[in-house]
């Protein structure tokens, strides 16, 4: 697929989606929105992709749905079922996406966009960036996995305010919150995401993935349920290359070299 909206580069194992409308701080319209659930696809599928970065271009993470976009829309096509069709299925590839994403917040990350920036398992901020459920200004609901993923890392109280005020959050109280993974300086932020992904691109890929896998399950589970699963995933981990490299670089006192496998 060639796409129009956003950037889809791989260096190194790592894919890198740059959401790609600056002159909207990159609001998803529905090709934004289709081309970006195709590009995670894509991530996932290459057995050559280990980690995926996905940031903005120019001054703005995302502002989340395109307004103009959405007062254009077919009458036909309901919120609910645009959510279901669009940024349900974004949020759900990127949940279950069984290799680290890690989302560079170069700035403003509203609404939609919020909720994408939050479906990523590693948050690296610029001293620049925000947060904000902006629907509550448009008579909207916090939608996109919000209700499920936000109180979740910051909890009831924070998460519902965020909702009824839409004030933005600066990235370094969001990293007080637990938000956000590191603030860093806006100038360096590109920088210092790409060594994230870099590093966790080179490390036990499969291992990374059956982790991201325990603990979302975990949410839903019972101790004994989490226990039960933890030990089968472990099964799976322990009858891996990586598993054995780990394992013999401690004994031979060498950095292990992890293929994913
Ligand atoms: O149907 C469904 O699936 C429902 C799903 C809904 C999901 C949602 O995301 S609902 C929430 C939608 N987003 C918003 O309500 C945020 C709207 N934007 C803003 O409130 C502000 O732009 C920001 C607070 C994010 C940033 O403010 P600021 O002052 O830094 O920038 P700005 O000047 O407002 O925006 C710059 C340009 O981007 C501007 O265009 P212009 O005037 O230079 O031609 C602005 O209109 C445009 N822009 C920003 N956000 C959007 C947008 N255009 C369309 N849609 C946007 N969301």
């Amino acid at each position: 697929m060639t796409y129009q909206t956003i950037l889809y580069e791989l260096r190194d194992s790592v894919a890198c989606i740059t959401l790609n409308r600056p002159s909207k701080l990159n609001a998803f319209d529905d090709t934004m929105i289709a081309e970006t659930i195709d590009a995670v696809r894509q991530a996932g599928r290459a057995a050559d992709v280990r980690c995926l970065l996905i940031t903005g271009a120019g001054r703005g993470f995302s502002s989340g749905q395109d307004l103009s976009a959405f007062v254009d829309r077919d009458e036909n096509v309901t919120v609910g079922e645009h959510l279901r069709h669009g940024y349900h299925r974004l949020v759900r590839e990127m949940v279950g996406l069984e290799k680290p994403i890690v989302a560079a917040v170069n700035g403003v990350a509203a609404g939609a966009g919020c909720g994408v920036a939050l479906a990523a398992d590693v948050r690296v901020a610029s001293d620049a960036a925000s947060f904000m459920l902006a629907f509550s200004r448009v008579g909207l609901i916090p939608d996109s996995g919000i209700n499920w993923l936000l109180p979740r890392l910051i909890g009831y109280a924070r998460a519902y305010e965020m909702a009824i005020t839409a004030e933005r959050v600066p990235a370094a109280r969001a990293a007080e919150w637990g938000m956000v993974n590191r603030v860093v300086p806006a100038a360096q932020l590109m920088e210092i995401a790409w060594a994230t992904a870099l590093h966790l691109a080179a490390g036990p890929t499969l291992a990374f993935g059956l982790t991201k896998r325990a603990m979302m399950h975990s949410f839903n589970q019972t101790l004994e349920e989490a226990l039960t699963y933890e030990a089968y995933l472990q099964e799976v981990a322990g009858r891996s290359d990586d598993n054995r490299e780990g394992v013999g670089a401690f004994l031979e006192k060498r950095e292990p070299t992890f293929t994913g496998h």
